[in-house]
């Protein structure tokens, strides 16, 4: 008999999840609840991970040659833009010249409410709290003709998603624009895979406590009962893939309850539940994904001291 529908995505996602056999999984998504939002801006102030900081420092750096790639009567939406503090350079240089329409899209009301008070002096703010797509799609519905839509998806988000999903996910984003709209795509490049394993696993134990704090998530939302104190943080780096991969190791055997998810799972000693992959890029990557969701590379930025890459993509 198949298992009754459950009403709440969460518990659905997290039974599909941990109720098969083979390798157990949980959502990234999940990460971010208030706690996990707040870990993870703990995870961008570390010295070991660079990524935050590569990433604003080129939107810091090349905001006026940004700015002019991009016509003057552009608007700019942004997905995930979390407090919009790496943003805020983009938007000066593009307020400088007209007053801007921005519209942050994130599924955090906190975020939204910070990012509209660090930059409402550079431009008309418009917050619209929804994933991804969903706010794509209602920023396009208000899309004027003679407007130019210019998306944001910095971060090297994109990295979360395996080959195939990220560029059926650009294909998303592609199909909210219209032909000469732009898209300017963060991506973290590969590097050595000790630098990788650090900014993953930091010794002050961070990015253990982010990942760890999915199971707690479980635990207060669907009514679980995960011992944190019996999994233990793991990231690896697969070179064939050019991925870190972070999972939550079982230190032993144990049974775990998720009531709301009517699911009782067992865990074999050092049986891992997979969390989240971060994909890094050859920057030839990058334009061949672009490429093949309807894109063209208009211009892009790299940063050497912790190698990134912002790439200014426009849609065919
Ligand atoms: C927010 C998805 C870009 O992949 O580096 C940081 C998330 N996970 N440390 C990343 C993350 C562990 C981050 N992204």
């Amino acid at each position: 008999m198949p298992a009754p529908a459950l009403a709440d995505e969460f518990a659905r996602e997290v039974r599909d999840g941990l109720g098969r056999g083979g390798q157990k999984t949980l959502p990234c998504r999940y990460l971010y609840d208030a706690l996990g939002s707040a870990l993870f801006e703990a995870i961008t102030c570390l010295p070991e991970y660079g990524l935050t900081r590569a990433d604003a420092r080129i939107l810091r750096r090349h905001a006026r040659a940004i700015a002019e790639e991009l016509p003057p009567n552009v608007v700019v939406a942004e997905l995930g833009s979390g407090s919009g503090a790496k943003t805020r350079p983009l938007l000066e240089a593009l307020g400088r010249r007209q007053n801007v329409t921005y519209y942050p899209i994130d599924v955090s009301p906190a975020a939204l409410a910070r990012c509209t008070d660090e930059l409402r002096a550079f431009g008309t703010v418009v917050p619209l709290e929804s994933s991804y797509l969903d706010g794509l799609r209602q920023v396009a519905a208000r899309h004027a003709n003679g407007e130019t839509l210019a998306v944001l998806f910095l971060g090297s988000t994109i990295g979360n998603f395996a080959p195939e999903a990220a560029v059926d996910f650009l294909w998303g984003i592609h199909e909210c624009l219209r032909a000469g709209d732009f898209l300017l795509l963060g991506t973290d490049l590969v590097k050595p895979a000790e630098q990788l394993l650090a900014a993953y696993d930091d010794p002050t134990g961070v990015t253990a406590a982010f990942n760890l704090n999915l199971l707690a998530r479980i635990n207060r939302e669907l009514d679980a009962n995960f011992n944190l104190r019996q999994f233990a943080h793991l990231a690896r780096y697969d070179p064939d893939t050019q991925r870190i991969e972070m999972h939550l190791r079982s230190l032993g055997r144990q049974t775990v309850r998720v009531r709301k998810a009517e699911l009782a799972v067992e865990f074999e000693a050092g049986e891992t539940i997979f969390t989240e992959a971060c994909h890094k890029f050859q920057p030839a990557q990058v334009a061949d994904m672009a490429w093949a969701a309807g894109f063209r590379t208009a211009a892009s930025w790299t940063d050497c001291e912790w190698p990134f890459a912002e790439t200014l993509l426009r849609a065919v």
